[in-house]
């Protein structure tokens, strides 16, 4: 950890590197103790670049044992070794570097570089691990053919692997043994891995359309086996589907997937060899929800995606990460899209964007798509940069269509292979391909925050026209004071009586664009603009940002007549879904509102109808049922309730209560019904229709405990007889939240005992006990800091039970005492010198601190304040806490 005060880098400072690495060779020798690293780079000058220059490698917490220039030992004076690098002022035009240094995995607690999990050895280098490894030129726009030997006890590590072919092994007599790989591609250092541990595997194979058999195994350990196979046929199916969709095939021998407990974040996508948390890569259903296997799925098929768009082709500089990350979560949700329900996925996506992405863009971290200065990389992997950056994709997309679109990812692959490019190059290949001019669109990448669109209608009856009008604005983030009018696909049609109308633009050619003429995207492009359609017979009600066509709030003064209108009959699944939030949202804020002035709260009859006919339509997707009748959560309500003059959290809670139960009450007997309708009795499958009357069931499940005590029954024989873990924690949930406390401990003590040998089950268990309601909820998690199942080294208990209580539980996180933000700031002050990386993204929540009213916003801003006056803060927390308090 640094003492001095981190500074920040600036994109527009970025310039080619001075050298070059054309091969890496790394031998390393793993002890208990130690790892002893050799490496030996063969380096040559960038030609035009820098003449004459120092050579300065990146290096951090390395120890060095010796160093040598083309053979021969370099003495004290011959180099110079500072905090996080070794410079060597002379060296001739192409050489070879060759250093040892001994570093320790076994202390590595920041899971970053090569460090121990459990009981094996295993790597993370993206964004910048690799230099906790060695010396090296730790920059993705470096790239080297790679060469590994990998040294190790026999017995506790008979596998090792690295990145590539295997090209050979040696058992070196002394009960140790050593295995070489060889990756021909030339790859950044970030995407370097090693994997040395007691794992066994399971095996398949896949053959690519070109008819290169390659060996796909999966690597866990031996308690595990039993729940590989979801992730093996998910990565089967996403190679089938990138050569369908994109053209793609893979291109080597061999595809491994290693599964590891202690992991950062989800998944990595080092070539050949992807690392995954186990929490994203193991599956039954016994111990897995529906949510998890659509996560597996998703994640096996993103990092597969990688192959193409990250390390074939990969990023410049780490300001250009939304190159390859943006992109590949626009290909893994079209994937998803693929294999369940496109509607959900869609709704499921844009509510992570309005819910969270939207409120960073609010918050003092925002930043653009493409960001232009960071002081720790690590910070921006952000939503904005991965979901946001996918919208980008996604309008381009929408505008240029299928087509043209594909042609632009084949000519963006075609001529970028092996090289490491930016943004832009992404662009121009879909502008060339295309022959459309992304101009104005490019403003995407570079200027931060929501756009907010306000739109009114007026229809003209004896013109028989409706004129939309649009005006886009987007409020100043930091460092942007000053926004200018972006190009936004607005996805529209106009609702009729007796469905959705033809659509016909004045002064246009007739639309063709779908079949039936009711849907049409118009191109906002400037502050103000007008579009008047002729032909209207009727007065419309506005179908708007259909399919979530764009990144924006949209605003529309509709009445709760129009919005029950859209969300019974309109076409696009999406605005039904958004018309049934509307709703929600503007009847929560009035009850709110009641509450807030002592009234007494009355919730409006017109919402809880228009809920209860929708679920007593059979014809409909329960999924959707499901989503349109679940209410947004007290997070997203206090970001509105943040416009419109601080956030309370009490009365939202109140608020978003009193509707629940009303709901629940109003259609009891509709909730049974579909409670019973939507029970599945066919064997456990993660397939849409199942997943889809599991969801609307549990919902069901959810409202009847709340219309009556006597239902918590329904949940407990449940619990009891599920035969899976998507029913059970579905009971467990709702006894836990809504059942009185005995019955709450005997489950919650039940689940453990049946659970404690199934670490993902118990971390799920974590999460459970983090949002029980109730004054005793504090302690209940401090409680559990010290419990045997807890762990803080372990992200992803840390995600369970601290990330946990803190979205999970507003009321008692933001306890008016402050007690709650003092105990999250305690434990990031542990994680901000054990794993700076897990403690820097734990502050989001307090960093939201402007939104709420007193007593809470104070006191989150206390407790920064106290972070921040820290000693040796890293600089990852340093720099989120200096963000959020700027004036
Ligand atoms: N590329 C990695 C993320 C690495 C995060 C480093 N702090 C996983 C992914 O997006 O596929
Ligand atoms: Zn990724």
């Amino acid at each position: 950890m640094r003492d001095a005060r981190p500074s920040a880098i600036y994109l527009k400072d970025y310039r080619p590197p001075a050298f070059l690495i054309e091969r890496t060779e790394l031998a390393f020798d793993l002890h208990e103790d130690r790892a002893i690293v050799e490496a030996t780079l063969h380096l040559r000058r960038n030609s035009g670049v820098g003449a004459g220059e120092a050579l300065v490698l990146h290096g951090q917490e390395l120890e060095l044992l010796w160093l040598a220039l083309d053979g021969r030992e370099l003495g004290e004076g011959e180099y110079s070794l500072a905090e996080d690098s070794l410079s060597i002022a002379d060296v001739p035009d192409q050489f070879t570097l060759s250093s040892r240094c001994r570093i320790r995995p076994q202390d590595n607690t920041s899971l970053e570089g090569l460090y121990k999990s459990r009981t094996m050895f295993c790597t993370q280098c993206e964004a910048e691990g690799f230099r906790k490894i060695t010396w090296y030129l730790d920059r993705p726009d470096v790239m080297a053919e790679f060469e590994v030997s990998i040294e190790a006890e026999k017995a506790r590590y008979p596998v090792l692997l690295s990145n590539g072919n295997p090209v050979a092994a040696e058992d070196l007599g002394n009960g140790r043994h050593r295995a070489r790989w060889h990756d021909p591609f030339p790859k950044p250092a970030y995407l370097f891995a090693l994997v040395a541990g007691d794992l066994r595997s399971v095996d398949d194979s896949f053959t690519t359309r070109g008819g290169r058999q390659v060996s796909l195994r999966i690597f866990v350990e031996e308690k595990d086996l039993d729940k590989c196979d979801h992730a093996m046929i998910s990565l089967k199916k996403s190679m089938r589907w990138d050569e369908e969709v994109y053209g793609r095939e893979y291109d080597l021998d061999i595809f491994n997937i290693v599964a590891v407990d202690d992991f950062n974040m989800g998944a990595m996508e080092n070539k050949s060899l992807n690392i995954f948390n186990s929490s994203c890569v193991l599956c039954s259903p016994e111990t897995t929800t529906d949510k998890g296997f659509q996560t597996v799925e998703a994640i096996v098929a993103h990092e597969y995606f990688h192959n193409w768009s990250g390390n074939r082709v990969t990023c410049r500089d780490w300001f250009q990460l939304s190159l390859k990350e943006g992109f590949t979560v626009f290909r893994d949700a079209e994937f998803s899209a693929d294999m369940g329900s496109r509607t959900v996925k869609r709704v499921e996506d844009a509510t992570v964007m309005r819910t969270a992405q939207f409120a960073e863009d609010a918050g003092p971290m925002a930043h653009p798509v493409r960001p232009d200065s960071f002081i720790e990389i690590s910070n921006f992997y952000t939503l904005t940069v991965y979901e946001k950056g996918a919208e980008v994709v996604r309008m381009i997309h929408t505008l240029l269509g299928p087509e043209a679109f594909r042609k632009g990812s084949d000519l963006y692959f075609e001529r970028h292979d092996g090289q490491a490019v930016t943004c832009e190059d992404f662009v121009l290949a879909m502008e060339e391909a295309s022959g459309t001019d992304l101009g104005q669109f490019r403003r995407w990448y570079a200027q931060a925050g929501t756009p907010l669109l306000s739109v009114g209608g007026d229809y003209d009856e004896d013109a028989q026209t409706y004129t939309l009008s649009v005006r886009q604005s987007t409020a100043p983030t930091p460092g942007q004071p000053e926004k200018q009018p972006l190009l936004i696909p607005l996805a529209v049609g106009l609702l009729g009586d007796a469905g959705n109308l033809p659509l016909q633009l004045e002064g246009e050619a007739p639309n063709v664009e779908s079949e039936d003429n009711t849907h049409l995207v118009l191109k906002v492009t400037e502050a103000e603009q007008q579009f008047v359609f002729s032909g209207v017979r009727e007065r419309p009600v506005p179908s708007l940002l259909r399919g979530f066509s764009a990144p924006v709030r949209l605003e529309y003064n509709y009445s709760r007549e129009e919005l029950c209108a859209l969300m019974s009959r309109d076409d696009d699944g999406f605005v039904r879904w958004d018309a049934a939030q509307q709703l929600a949202i503007s009847v929560l804020q009035e009850v709110e509102g009641q509450i807030r002035e002592d009234q007494a709260a009355r919730v409006d009859p017109l919402y809880l109808k228009a809920c209860e006919t929708l679920l007593q339509d059979t014809s409909l997707d329960p999924a959707m049922v499901a989503e349109m009748l679940r209410l947004p959560g007290e997070g997203y309500l206090a970001e509105l309730a943040a416009r419109r003059g601080g956030a309370r959290v009490e009365s939202i809670h109140l608020a978003r209560e009193t509707v629940l139960k009303a709901l629940a009450l109003h259609a009891e007997a509709t909730w049974l019904e579909a409670y019973r309708r939507n029970v599945v009795n066919a064997p456990y499958a993660p397939v849409a229709g199942q997943i889809a009357a599991r969801s609307l069931r549990n919902l069901s499940l959810e409202y009847l405990a709340l219309a009556r005590e006597e239902h918590i029954a329904l949940a407990r024989a449940q619990y009891a007889s599920a035969g899976n873990m998507t029913d059970s924690l579905a009971a467990l949930r709702v006894i836990s939240q809504r059942g009185t406390d005995a019955q709450r401990d005997e489950a919650l003590d039940d689940f453990y005992r049946r659970w404690q040998a199934e670490a993902l089950v118990v971390n799920q268990w974590l999460q459970v006990q983090a949002t029980v309601p109730g004054e005793g909820a504090l302690a209940r998690v401090q409680g559990l800091l010290q419990h045997e199942a807890f762990d803080l080294r372990n992200p992803n208990k840390v995600r369970s039970l601290v990330g946990g209580f803190a979205n999970g539980n507003p009321l008692q996180f933001h306890r008016a005492d402050g007690a709650g933000y003092r105990f999250h700031g305690e434990v990031i002050e542990a994680l901000n010198t054990s794993n700076p990386q897990i403690a820097a993204r734990l502050l989001a929540p307090l960093t939201r601190w402007r939104n709420y009213a007193a007593p809470q916003g104070a006191a989150m801003r206390t407790e920064l304040e106290r972070l921040a006056a820290l000693p040796k803060l890293s600089p990852d927390v340093f720099e989120v806490l200096s963000k959020s308090l700027v004036d």
